[in-house]
């Protein structure tokens, strides 16, 4: 079967070996970012044409051959949070905020009483490895139905408790975006557990999210807030996601 990934991703994934190899491309003037724009639309748009709004692959039991490998942010220092971990997230609130015409304040307890979805799946990160986990969570769809987007909301964003960068400047804690499609796609999830037991705080505790169909940094960990809008253009650089602002692709199909 000819390789989906390779054919859709081209040489600059492979090219890629980790996310710290961005870390000057955030300039606007970087020639890295201009690579990667014009190659981002071929993407999405070579993947919708392909598999339209297929699913991701899903496996079995067996397939869980490792635990899921923490990456990026794995313990936020940020005081909120930590004050809420030692607690078990008893006061932590989800807020769904922005483009909305009820929005919604849930706690854990709140969004673990709502219908589930629990999916094995395989995380593909940039830096070239893979695990495959259990995850359970509510669909982001029947969270975004609670709050009822405006007919002008064209994207989630998710914004994080890590700061994933400290300078003098301040910090930038991470953020990332969907569009509503992917955000109402069956295995676009905000998973709560994780092969069998609560999220643990390395793999962003309480809530993070799974979009299947795309690579790992999209997955944003440590979620409090989600906004919907109707543009990315005020959001960071203005490409959509942390990683996106430092040079990867925002639609990192795979
Ligand atoms: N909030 C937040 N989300 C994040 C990151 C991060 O640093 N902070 N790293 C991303 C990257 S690059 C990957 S590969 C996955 C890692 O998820 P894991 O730690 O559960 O393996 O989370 C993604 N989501
Ligand atoms: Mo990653």
């Amino acid at each position: 079967m000819f390789d989906r990934r390779k054919f859709l991703l081209g040489s600059t994934a492979a090219a890629l070996s980790g996310c710290k190899i961005f870390d000057s491309a955030g300039r606007s003037d970087s020639h890295l970012r201009a690579l990667f724009a014009s190659h981002e639309g071929l993407t999405r748009s070579a993947q919708r044409a392909l598999i339209g709004d297929a699913l991701a692959p899903e496996f079995s039991e067996a397939d869980i051959r490792q635990g899921q490998r923490p990456n990026g942010s794995t313990d936020p220092t940020d005081a909120t949070y930590r004050k809420m971990a030692e607690t078990a997230f008893r006061d932590y609130r989800l807020t769904v905020t922005g483009l909305v015409e009820a929005p919604q304040n849930l706690s854990l307890a709140d969004l673990t009483a709502l219908p589930s979805r629990t999916q094995i799946t395989r995380h593909d990160c940039v830096e070239g490895w893979s695990c495959i986990a259990k995850w359970q969570g509510v669909p982001l769809g029947t969270v975004l139905t609670l709050a009822k987007p405006k007919l002008t909301a064209r994207y989630a964003v998710f914004h994080c408790f890590d700061a994933i960068e400290r300078s003098l400047s301040g910090e930038v804690f991470y953020y990332e975006s969907i569009d509503l499609i992917d955000a109402y796609h069956p295995q676009t999830i905000l998973a709560y557990a994780m092969n069998g037991a609560p999220l643990p705080v390395a793999n962003g505790a309480p809530l993070r999210l799974r979009v299947e169909r795309q690579l790992g940094y999209k997955m944003a960990k440590y979620v409090h807030t989600i906004e919907l809008t109707d543009s990315l253009a005020t959001l960071g650089f203005g490409k959509g996601s942390y990683w996106a602002d430092r040079g990867y692709e925002w639609y990192a199909g795979i």
